[in-house]
């Protein structure tokens, strides 16, 4: 009986201490204090539907400010199937700004993956998971 109380502490003191270390960590690469993700992710339309559709990816620099001369490299397909992937670089549209274009064939979650060379060489790369309901 004493054992298993034991363990349970252990095993809620284990989560706990995961808990903020996942916390302190994800909160660190996302930014340095702005709060501003270094990239995001909008549809049009949102939310998508079967047919055509364009992504736009927002690009930002550690201080929250738009990134321009990055390459925005996007890839589109389907999470649970090869839906054949739809790739590129996404378009520069000014003020930190980049867009692509896909085809919504099927209904279900879509993965867009993107890997961002910003001007001074870093890559960033981005995955975000999508529906067409
Ligand atoms: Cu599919």
């Amino acid at each position: 009986m004493q054992n298993k109380n034991l363990l349970i502490a252990l095993v809620i003191g284990a989560v706990v201490i995961l808990g903020l270390g996942w916390k302190v960590l994800s909160g660190s690469s996302i930014s340095t204090g702005s709060g501003n993700e270094p990239v995001s992710l909008t549809t049009n339309p949102n939310p998508l539907q079967m047919g055509p559709a364009t992504f736009i990816i927002d690009v930002k620099d550690k201080d929250g400010k738009p990134v321009d001369n990055a390459t925005v490299y996007f890839d589109l397909n389907m999470t649970a199937m090869n839906m054949g992937a739809q790739q590129g670089n996404a378009t520069s549209q000014g003020n930190g700004r980049y867009a692509a274009s896909g085809q919504m064939s099927m209904r279900g979650p879509w993965k867009v993956t993107t890997k961002i060379t910003m001007p001074d060489g870093s890559v960033v790369n981005k995955d975000f998971t999508v529906n067409v309901p």
